[in-house]
């Protein structure tokens, strides 16, 4: 885990750095799933090994589940107490507007399945952004227009982790979010 950029939006302290999910303490951490549910490669299969096999028969259960949807298990073995659950976009370029615009609905119904449990802490990672090839140059301003304007609203989140696994993704978010929103 490299050293994080710490930014502050409304209510809301910003974490952007290097790590792995499955490592990280918040209250959540959420999933890039697949619309079945089954659990995956990336994210979602080191969610599953880290969480222990109870997490996949529930986490199939849940399924199917539509892009953007969120749902919440328990985090199992995770230092985690929850995971969040989503469905991210498959990249396509002829449909920029529909896929950012689903981009967008994936974080924003973390965020508020996350403040409908009255959590305090959420750590996403960049979803859509693996396997399902979206740029991460091209989500940066989803995510961080998605991420002001739920700073703006009152409820419970009052942090929220951007965690990159690879050093290149992080100095990206690094960069840009510091820019974006001004270094504290
Ligand atoms: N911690 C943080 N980020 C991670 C980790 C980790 N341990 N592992 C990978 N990433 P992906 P998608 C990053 O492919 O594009 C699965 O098979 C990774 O570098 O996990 O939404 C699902 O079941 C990338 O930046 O998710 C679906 O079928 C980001 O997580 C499909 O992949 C997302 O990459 C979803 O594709």
């Amino acid at each position: 885990m490299t050293e994080a950029l710490v930014l502050t939006t409304g209510q809301l302290e910003l974490r952007v750095y290097q790590g792995d999910l499955t490592q990280v303490h918040a209250d959540a951490i959420v999933n890039a799933a697949n619309p079945a549910m089954n659990p995956g490669g990336g994210v979602d299969g080191a969610i599953n090994l880290a969480a222990g096999p109870r997490l996949a028969p529930l986490q199939r259960s849940l399924g199917p589940l539509a892009v953007g949807a969120a749902v919440l298990t328990p985090g199992f073995d995770l230092p985690a107490k929850f995971i969040i659950h989503t469905v991210g976009p498959i990249y396509r370029p002829e449909a920029h507007a529909r896929v950012s615009q689903q981009l967008q609905q994936c974080y924003q119904s973390c965020l508020d399945l996350a403040a409908a449990q009255e959590l305090t802490s959420i750590a996403f990672p960049a979803i859509s952004t693996g396997v399902y090839g979206f740029p991460i140059g091209l989500s940066l301003p989803l995510v961080a227009s998605v991420l002001r304007t739920f700073g703006r609203q009152p409820s419970s989140i009052r942090r929220v982790d951007l965690v990159c696994f690879k050093t290149a993704a992080a100095a990206s978010y690094q960069e840009y979010f510091a820019v974006d929103f001004g270094e504290t």
